[in-house]
């Protein structure tokens, strides 16, 4: 069973400088969970009007709430194992009660994909699955534990071909990165948590605080500035997010910085006028840089479950998602949604969090995943 150190995994994969890894600082304290979506976005629909006197001073702003520390620091893979322990443990019982003393058959096939499919798994790798399994077993008895190894090796087979590491280039200078996604699913967390390993890495890093419609949201990312030494390009609340995202790409080729991050505001999939904004990001960036943004990244939360799904699909559409980024992985009991989402849509997952921290956020292996996921 692998546990890699956070160290020896670099940022996404590649570009390791761990000699040159300055002191880690200390974790970011990040804002209170997020108010309910949808009260949420009628308050984006009206955006307060832009205070013509200068910001209030720095100590005038509301200190973000402190986020608890895990208790003790465990290995990445033990993090993963522990955040996907509610969906390993319901598929590893209902495992044992199928085919505890029980034999392969139509009857026990059929609980198990029913099983995987309560899982979030999807119909389509759920029958790969109990495929795979009855293949020279049917009519036999089965182990559970052989069960569990034939659903890792498959949930493995699925995920493979998108665990692609986020890949900054050498021949864009910033490598424009855009992060998308729906209301509170750790967009703004994540690109702090980004930040954080490419100034480890010992990249420059410039973020823009494209979410215009909350003094919370660009507060949180100055505090991720203060930390990792990023420089923040924000603008007041209620500033057009496409103008902020033009004039943070100047800022980035004047500071000449490796990155650019840009936060956006939370959008529910299903907001034309919202949806409608983030295309004018992609246009006025484009306007500066024909091939920016580099990378489109959707943020997604475990915990939604199947509408996941939807926001993968409209996203893709709207915005051009390049890759994925998975977060709340701990604690969720749907942890199997990444696996559909794998299936149907084959597009990249870069990243997934287990926690707020900013060593949460790793890089995304099939075979950690899969093992997590099925064996316990
Ligand atoms: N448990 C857990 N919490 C996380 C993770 N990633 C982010 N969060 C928390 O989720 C909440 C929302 O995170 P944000 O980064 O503000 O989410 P956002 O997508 O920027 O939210 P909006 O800008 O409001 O749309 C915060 O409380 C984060 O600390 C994770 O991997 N696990
Ligand atoms: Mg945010």
């Amino acid at each position: 069973m692998s546990d890699k150190s956070e160290k020896s995994r670099g940022l996404f994969g590649f570009f390791r400088r761990g000699d040159r890894a300055p002191e880690v600082p200390p974790e970011v304290p990040v804002e209170p969970p997020a108010e309910a979506p949808a009260e949420r976005l009628e308050q984006r629909v009206e955006p307060a009007p832009v205070p013509a006197s200068p910001p209030p001073p720095v100590a005038a702003v509301e200190p973000p709430a402190q986020v608890p520390e895990p208790p003790a620091k465990l290995g990445w893979f033990q993090r993963l194992k522990a955040g996907l322990a509610k969906t390993s443990a319901r598929l590893s019982d209902d495992i044992s009660s199928i085919f505890t003393k029980r034999k392969l058959d139509a009857d026990t096939l059929q609980d198990l994909e029913d099983s995987l499919i309560r899982a979030d798994l999807g119909v389509e790798t759920a029958m790969r699955i109990t495929e795979a399994l009855s293949k020279g077993r049917f009519n036999k008895e089965i182990a559970p534990d052989e069960v569990r190894a034939v659903l890792a090796a498959e949930v493995e087979r699925v995920l493979t071909p998108v665990a692609h590491p986020l890949v900054i280039g050498a021949q864009h200078r910033p490598h424009v990165i855009l992060v998308v996604g729906v209301n509170g699913t750790g967009k703004t967390t994540t690109i702090g948590k980004m930040a954080k390993k490419f100034i480890a890495e010992g990249r420059t890093v410039t973020i823009a605080a494209g979410d215009t419609f909350r003094a919370a949201a660009i507060d949180q990312l100055k505090v991720w500035g203060e930390r990792t030494g990023a420089e923040v390009i924000a603008r007041s609340v209620g500033a057009d997010s496409a103008g902020l995202a033009y004039d943070a790409l100047q800022r980035a080729r004047e500071n000449n910085s490796d990155v650019l991050l840009i936060d956006t505001a939370g959008r529910l999939q299903n907001k034309q006028a919202l949806m409608d904004e983030l295309e004018k990001v992609l246009r006025v960036l484009r306007k500066l840089e024909p091939s920016a943004p580099h990378n489109v990244l959707l943020v997604l939360d475990a915990t939604t479950g199947q509408n996941a799904l939807n926001q993968v699909e409209v996203f893709k559409e709207r915005a051009g998602v390049t890759g994925l980024v998975m977060t709340k992985l701990d604690g969720t009991a749907r942890g199997g949604i990444l696996v559909a989402i794998s299936a149907k849509f084959g597009i990249p997952v870069h990243a997934i969090g287990v926690g707020e921290g900013a060593d949460d956020l790793q890089p995304f292996d099939a075979g950690e995943f899969a093992r997590a996921i099925a064996l316990s």
